[in-house]
């Protein structure tokens, strides 16, 4: 079949909408029409050559929603007509990690994904007869998909998919942050650098577990409305700081260090400043963020000696197929916001400048509706 998709050609270029072709489902694997998809700011970091899996030609976009439109032998969790989130972390409930109970990170099609393939090593998309690459195992940046059965969360029919395409990364990766991986307690004090599309998720899930302080830190002022909006109690712009005066404010705001915190900025100076902001013997710092391929982070080892913790989330801990379908009924029944995080509905026609809109500050999440 044709279908229509904003194709990543090369790194640092706009993407173009085209027709390309798409194969059909093979065994266990699933074909579903995106209704919305969040530009999320890893399709960024892909598309500007940051990513050193990154792969081109390919349909970046990971964070989709839509329906089931035919499924190929020997698949049985879903059929057509049902309501769908593709996962870039999949849940095949057989592997190592899966049957550890310790891991959210399914490793069934780990390799394959990371390379642009399908797990039989082939891809489903092509363009003038020439392969083109999938993208963290989603391609939501085409009208329709291919996906392995285990890469799909059925959800329930009644949510909106341009709001329910966010639970495909941003929301489960904040909210999930705090309540799966860092497990925050009704009084903890907690601070999120980098309050975009992830930190507000942050700070939303903080609310939700009870945090009594909630400390955003970012370097662009109009962020301050934004967070004490989803829950921030107080907030410290970091512009022209350097390490060791935010780390003062935050230790002054926190009785000597917060119980947690969060890297939502993919900066590797960022997270050591969050590393070194957490409380002496029992702090953890959660990295969120993706750093840019070569980047490395540093501390000095005497802030692991004194008890702090350095930790890091995919997905916020979320088993996709079991978690997703409960944080779309949080969000039908009204314990979590989704509806003002998203700023702006474009066409895949305006897709480019979803990706302006993030660079300049201007939009939280931009989605694209079909
Ligand atoms: P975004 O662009 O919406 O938000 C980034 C925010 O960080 C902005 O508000 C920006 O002003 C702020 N910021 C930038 N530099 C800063 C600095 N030096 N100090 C303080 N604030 C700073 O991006 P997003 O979509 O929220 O994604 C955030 C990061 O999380 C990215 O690196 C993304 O790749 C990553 N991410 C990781 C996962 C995961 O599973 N681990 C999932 C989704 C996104
Ligand atoms: N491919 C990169 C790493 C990118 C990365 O860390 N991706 C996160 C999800 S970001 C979603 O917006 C993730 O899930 N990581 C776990 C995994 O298995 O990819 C690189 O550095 O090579
Ligand atoms: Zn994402």
């Amino acid at each position: 079949m044709k279908t229509r998709a904003a194709v990543a050609f090369e790194a640092k270029k706009p993407l173009e909408i085209v027709e390309l072709d798409l194969e059909g489902p093979r065994p266990g694997e699933v074909l579903v029409e995106i209704m919305a998809t969040g530009i999320c700011h890893t399709d960024a970091y892909t598309l500007d050559g940051f990513d050193s899996e990154g792969l081109f030609p390919s349909v970046l976009g990971h964070e989709g929603a839509g329906i089931v439109r035919e499924v190929g032998p020997g698949v049985t969790s879903v059929k057509p007509g049902d309501h769908v989130i593709p996962l870039y972390t999949p849940e095949c409930r057989q592997c190592k990690s899966c049957l550890s109970g310790k891991t959210n990170l399914c490793t069934a099609i780990r390799t394959t994904q990371g390379k642009g393939l399908m797990p039989d090593g082939t891809t489903r998309f092509s363009y003038k007869g020439q392969p083109i690459f999938h993208y963290m195992g989603c391609s939501t940046f085409s009208n329709f998909t291919v996906l392995p059965e285990i890469a799909v969360a059925k959800i329930r029919e009644d949510a909106p998919f341009n709001s329910a395409c966010y639970v495909g990364c941003g929301v489960t990766t904040g909210v999930g942050a705090v309540v799966n991986t860092a497990k925050v307690q009704v009084g903890d004090t907690i601070v999120v650098f980098g309050l975009g599309g992830i930190g507000l998720n942050v700070l939303q899930g903080a609310r939700l577990a009870g945090a009594s302080k909630i400390i955003g830190v970012d370097i662009n002022a109009d962020r301050e409305d934004w967070g004490r909006r989803f829950g921030m109690t107080e907030f410290i712009n970091g512009k022209g700081k350097d390490r060791a005066t935010v780390i003062a404010e935050i230790l002054s705001l926190t009785d000597g260090g917060a119980d947690y915190t969060f890297d939502c900025t993919g900066n590797t100076e960022v997270m050591r400043t969050a590393l070194e902001a957490c409380h002496r013997g029992w702090g953890t710092s959660i990295v969120i963020g993706v750093a840019e391929a070569g980047k490395e982070i540093s501390t000095r080892p005497f802030q692991l000696v004194t008890g702090r913790n350095w930790r890091g989330t995919a997905f916020g801990g979320a088993k996709g197929r079991t978690d997703v379908p409960k944080i779309v009924d949080w969000y039908m029944n009204g314990k979590i916001e989704i509806d003002p995080m998203i700023t702006h509905l474009l066409s895949l026609e305006e897709i480019n400048k979803g990706f302006e809109l993030m660079h300049s500050g201007e939009s939280i999440r931009s989605v694209v509706v079909y």
